[in-house]
Parts: C-alpha cells; sequence; structure tokens
C-alpha cells in the first residue's frame, strides 16, 4: 500500500485577497500659491500719522486738522456712528474718503502742498447742513 506519488498537480488555493492596496489618501489639495504678499516692513521707519474724523449728521468731529507737510498720513472716516453714508472729500488734492452707515473708511495720502484747504461731504447737501472742515498743511 505504497502511495508514493500523488498524481496531479497539486494547486494551492491562492486565496490572497487583495485587500489593503485601497490606500485612499485625501490630500488637500494647497492651493498653488497662498498669495499673502504681506507689504509690511516696506513701511517707512517713522511711523505714519494717523489722523481721526468722526463723521455723523451733520458735522466733523473735529472738524479742523492739521497734517505735516511731506510726510505719510492716514486719515479715517469714522461714520461708525452715523445713519447715512458720508463722505471726506478735499478737492485741492483730490482725496476722498466714503464710508457707508456704520462703516470706516481710510486711505493713505501724502499731502505735500502746505496751505489751508477746504474739506467737505459732497453728498447732496450735506456740506450745506455743516459737513465741512479745515485742513491745514504746515510744515511742522
Ligand atoms: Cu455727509
Amino acid at each position: 500500500m505504497a502511495n508514493g506519488n500523488t498524481p496531479g498537480a497539486v494547486v494551492p488555493f491562492n486565496r490572497s485577497m487583495a485587500f489593503g492596496v485601497a490606500a485612499i489618501v485625501l490630500l488637500p489639495v494647497v492651493p498653488a500659491q497662498a498669495e499673502e504678499s504681506s507689504s509690511r516692513g516696506l513701511v517707512n521707519e517713522t511711523k505714519p500719522s494717523e489722523i481721526r474724523i468722526v463723521s455723523t449728521e451733520f458735522k466733523y468731529a473735529p472738524s479742523k486738522v492739521r497734517i505735516a507737510v511731506g510726510r505719510t498720513a492716514t486719515l479715517v472716516l469714522d461714520n461708525s456712528g452715523a445713519e447715512t453714508e458720508h463722505g471726506l472729500y478735499v478737492p485741492a488734492f483730490g482725496f476722498r474718503l466714503q464710508a457707508k452707515a456704520g462703516e470706516i473708511a481710510r486711505n493713505t495720502f501724502i499731502f505735500d502742498k502746505p496751505g489751508q484747504y477746504d474739506f467737505i461731504c459732497d453728498l447732496p447737501g450735506h456740506r450745506e447742513a455743516g459737513m465741512k472742515g479745515t485742513l491745514t498743511i504746515t510744515a511742522f
């Protein structure tokens, strides 16, 4: 009873179920260039002066503002307590700020000509109602 030879090839069941390789890696898509070019650090050593003017119906506070000639000045029109839109316009320089009710507008400018200049709110009727002031550019 010798069963010496096993006839036929024994085919091993290949049960290697290919689990696992479904590696779904969700790489967050990084925007190619997160453009955050902070232009900070380019500002002059001298801190630019900031002048805040509060606008209400229908006046400015203060209504007389003094700025040094030739220096970077940031004008802030604080219209946060107003019930309507207001502006601040300096015709001599073509400088303008505009802020809706409840908003604050700001802009940086260099007033390069000494003198006394009017600023107004040029919305219809506002100047006549009292929204005007004087901007004095002085050589400190
Ligand atoms: Cu106004």
